[in-house]
């Protein structure tokens, strides 16, 4: 609105009667609205929904999950969250207990066999237990696209810091008044401003988009919950993986990479924040940390080189897999790699399958950034 009257060419509005509509393409009117359209495809399926999020949660899948869930329930659809693998970092455990978020855990095929429609949040791709004819209705996010998407309704902004901000903007304009339940507007609007926080770096990487979704609900935001969110306890475990990631830690110029070994599933987010933390050595633009989890190579890379786009780097450093996905991906600053070891994951000496896959990785991020012995 002020941006509006900032820009509005001033002098003779009589002799420009075409002046350029300055409002955006969002409208707040109903059906023409983003979340408008959103609405409209949901209601299109009958019976229960499922909103998946892809790999471990965080706060910003969840909060925009539970949005999701709240705009379906807010036109008479029954939609659960589902997530795959645990809720392995302390800080959305804290999430999911803070809010009382519901979530199901989807583990066996069967367990999508009583939903009608998908939704994604927070990526757009997604490998489920199996090919099911589920047909996806939504995707929201503000990842790089992978692979082709194909679902009713695309709302993905590369320019935003988190789904949170498209989630929060979907339920203050929604026609169907999603926050007008007291309790759960306060839980929510909490949820959606830690979601925005937690992936925009407690906002300074946040862009005008973040700012104004978290201006639009800090009203209503429980700041006490808020402030135990962000002061969760560290697990004695990923302080292990900590130690560990510093002690084999390898500097390669501005590049540090470090291989932490066997990781439970449940410390798997200790891989990220290592990277985090390594990222913030003296002389370091790019941080990669990997592990063994569960039967997969599982890495993190954390960046503050604007020039290196973390899910290209990815996709050409570690391929792409058989189902024509790349291993890796990511958003501006962050990534993610998963490469599974298939069979190789029971080999009997875990030890030394460990050096073949820590051999195997530094070889490949050596090669890529231009260092490996037989460049040097
Ligand atoms: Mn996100």
């Amino acid at each position: 609105m002020n941006q509006q009257e900032a820009l509005r060419i001033e002098p003779d509005r009589s002799s420009s009667p075409h002046l350029p509509d300055l409002r955006g393409p969002r409208r707040v009117d109903g059906a023409e609205s983003r979340v408008g359209q959103l609405l409209e495809a949901l209601r299109k399926h009958e019976g229960r929904h499922v909103v998946v999020i892809r790999g471990y949660p965080d706060p910003d899948s969840l909060a925009s999950a539970w949005a999701h869930q709240r705009l379906c329930a807010s036109v008479g659809i029954e939609c659960d969250i589902a997530h795959l693998p645990l809720v392995s970092r302390a800080e959305n455990r804290a999430m999911v207990n803070l809010l009382d978020l519901p979530l199901v855990r989807v583990t066996a095929p069967e367990d999508l066999d009583r939903y009608t429609a998908l939704s994604l949040v927070d990526a757009n791709s997604i490998e489920l237990p199996r090919s099911s004819g589920l047909p996806c209705v939504s995707i929201v996010d503000h990842h790089a696209i992978q692979g082709k998407l194909n679902a009713e309704f695309v709302d993905i902004r590369l320019g935003v810091g988190a789904a949170s901000t498209i989630y929060t903007e979907y339920v203050i304009e929604a026609p169907t008044r999603v926050l007008e339940n007291g309790t759960i507007a306060t839980r929510l609007a909490t949820a959606l401003a830690y979601g925005i926080r937690s992936d925009t770096d407690d906002l300074l990487h946040a862009s005008a988009e973040d700012l104004r979704a978290l201006a639009s609900i800090i009203d209503l935001v429980d700041t006490d919950v808020l402030a135990a969110l962000s002061r969760y306890a560290i697990p004695s475990s990923s302080m292990r993986i900590m130690r560990r990631a510093l002690e084999a830690m390898q500097v390669e110029g501005t590049w540090v990479f470090s291989g932490v070994g066997q990781v439970r599933p449940q410390d798997r987010d200790a891989i990220g924040q290592a990277a985090d933390f390594l990222l913030r050595r003296e002389g370091i633009k790019t941080a990669i940390t990997f592990g063994l989890v569960d039967g997969w190579i599982d890495g993190s890379l954390r960046t503050n080189d604007a020039s290196l786009d973390p899910a290209t780097w990815l996709r050409d450093a570690f391929g792409i897999g058989p189902l024509g996905m790349p291993y890796g991906g990511g958003r501006r600053g962050k990534g993610g790699f998963q490469i599974p070891l298939g069979p190789l994951a029971g080999c009997p000496n875990q030890d030394a399958l460990w050096g073949v896959v820590r051999e195997m990785v530094e070889d490949t991020i050596r090669k890529r950034i231009g260092t490996s012995d037989e460049a040097g």
